[in-house]
């Protein structure tokens, strides 16, 4: 038997998780005792963990490996039952978050700072996964920063590392360790929702092809299994396949800037006619036709309209639920379906009461998320199956199938402008100055807009009644259309100023317009409103997508 260790600490006070998990730049987490610290905290906080069933992976990140040897000795050292680790330590979130349900595990633990760039001077970061299988409510993420504020000591065992590299079972005294492949289990679960047969005859005519950027993040291997291996998608199909730690100096982010490479070959003459990418932890999804950009916002209305030619959405949607700053795009389809749309502040952790009480089947955020009920987390790999499966049935292209959904419903045009790494004081006080103004903006008329909501958005969840406040500043218009502005929960310098903005345009012959022309008076008033320039003193937004 190895020997425990009680090891004494002092606390960190900065560990409370954000809109997804904790995230901090990874020499953050390498000083003393930090990871430790909120790992124990996070143990502290489960009720009834020892002797059960833990998850644990990572996206592959710098400080993957080194972090799960030492979670898996704390792990240990309390007396968890069994970890089910990921081979060579990998584990993308949908994969996690399948296994925690197949499983029937009590948890998971998931090493990623999804989005942001990896690597020594990158970003790491830790979310915890209930059984579930979706990210812990803010009723336990608040438990667990409560703890780290007083944790006086952490307890370890003193062994010898895992070989994560090799299949198998292991032990640290009474845990169990597996190391499993990751991939059997998703694999078989989108084997079940999608026509595999369908999908692999389109491939076989030869005239089809696509391209998929893993982003040398998670999804390389995957892709390969289900695309190129299982639907013959060919063997070139997935570009930047192999995971490294810092995703080959890339941001994998997968949008239109920082999926630049992508977007390139997919407005070449000879482009295939679908492209796509996910995230450092598979988790979004971009989707692109030949020249052609699919807004994520409109994916969830497109995948929500397609859902009874999918086999594992046949028997239809319960109801459609989105944050709310993701456009109303696919509230259009709800209505048409006669189920209800539901509009949830951002972060996926939200979905899950409504996944969970079935009254939501579908979900999805403008930040090239999607997902359904078949796990509770979104998943970039399964919005690409789906597209593929719309494909093989409707044969038509990306382009094609987007122009009719909007001649059908109209086009809501969309765009998000982010500021990075502003000033946090001066940002919150921006926000705030916007805060005061809201009840004098109400019945105001700027040009042709004319403001009828004005608030802070506030969530009142219909499954467990609690109430969230303070997720974004909305003003929506008269016409629809609606300016929102929210600071992000994900960023790891400063802070991230949003602004989201969308025009409902219904005549198809206005739906050609490039897509910030079309929301041009939007943008100057959402300036105007904010004094965005003159308060942040930026020209222009950082990213727009
Ligand atoms: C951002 C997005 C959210 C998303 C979150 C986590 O949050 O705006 O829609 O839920 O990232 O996404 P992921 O799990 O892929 O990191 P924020 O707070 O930065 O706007």
């Amino acid at each position: 038997m190895n020997s425990i260790h009680t090891i004494s600490t002092t606390p960190y006070l900065d560990q409370r998780p954000g809109t997804s998990g904790l995230r901090k730049k990874v020499k953050h987490f390498q000083q003393l005792h930090y990871l430790e610290n909120f790992i124990q905290s996070l143990f502290d906080c489960l009720e009834g963990i020892a002797g059960k069933t833990l998850i644990l992976g990572g996206d592959g990140r710098y400080y993957n490996q080194e972090a799960i040897q030492i979670i898996l000795k704390i792990a240990a050292a309390n007396k968890i039952g069994r970890v089910l680790v990921g081979h060579h330590g990998l584990f993308s979130t949908p994969a996690v978050s399948c296994v925690i349900r197949h499983r029937k595990a009590f948890g998971g633990i998931i090493l990623s700072a999804s989005h942001n760039p990896g690597g020594i001077n990158g970003d790491f970061g830790v979310k915890y996964n209930t059984s579930h299988g979706g990210p812990a409510p803010e009723s336990v993420t608040e438990a667990i920063y409560a703890r780290s504020k007083k944790i006086d000591r952490y307890f370890i065992l003193k062994a010898d590392d895992i070989p994560l590299d090799t299949l198998g079972t292991h032990h640290l005294n009474e845990t169990v360790v597996e190391v499993i492949n990751p991939i059997t289990d998703w694999a078989a679960l989108m084997e079940s929702l999608f026509d595999f047969s369908k999908i692999k005859a389109l491939f076989d005519t030869g005239a089809f092809h696509m391209y998929f950027d893993a982003m040398n993040a998670i999804t390389g291997p995957y892709a390969k299994e289900i695309l190129e291996h299982r639907l013959g998608a060919g063997p070139n199909t997935v570009l930047n396949g192999d995971p490294l730690p810092d995703f080959g100096g890339g941001h994998p982010d997968p949008n239109l800037v920082y999926g630049k490479s992508l977007v390139t070959k997919m407005y070449r003459a000879n482009a295939p006619s679908l492209g796509a990418a996910s995230d450092g932890d598979g988790d979004r999804n971009m989707i692109l036709g030949k020249r052609f950009f699919v807004t994520p916002s409109d994916n969830l209305a497109i995948l929500a309209a397609h859902a009874h030619t999918i086999p594992g959405y046949r028997s239809g949607l319960a109801g459609i639920a989105r944050s709310m700053p993701t456009s109303q795009a696919a509230d259009r389809v709800a209505k048409a379906l006669e189920i209800e749309c539901f509009e949830t502040p951002t972060g996926w952790k939200f979905f899950g009461n409504l996944l969970d009480a079935g009254k939501a089947t579908l979900c999805g955020e403008e930040s090239f998320g999607a997902g359904s009920n078949h796990l509770r987390e979104k998943d970039g790999l399964w919005s690409v199956l789906f597209w593929l499966n719309i494909l093989a049935t409707q044969r038509q292209s990306v382009e094609a199938i987007v122009r009719k959904h909007w001649a059908k419903y109209g086009r809501n045009f969309y765009s998000r402008h982010d500021y990075e790494n502003l000033p946090s004081d001066q940002t919150q006080q921006l926000i705030e100055d916007l805060r005061q103004q809201l009840p004098n903006l109400i019945g105001k008329q700027f040009n042709q807009h004319q403001i009828t909501l004005a608030d802070d958005f506030s969530y009142h969840d219909p499954v467990d009644q609690s109430i969230t406040s303070g997720q974004g500043i909305r003003l929506c218009f008269e016409d629809g259309s609606r300016i929102i502005y929210r600071l992000s929960g994900t960023g790891t310098e400063g802070a991230t100023l949003r602004v989201y903005l969308e025009r409902f345009e219904p005549d198809p012959n206005q739906h050609g317009l490039e897509t910030q022309i079309a929301l041009s008076d939007l943008i100057q008033l959402a300036n105007h409103l904010a004094q965005i320039k003159q308060k942040t003193h930026r020209i222009e937004p950082t990213v727009i997508t």
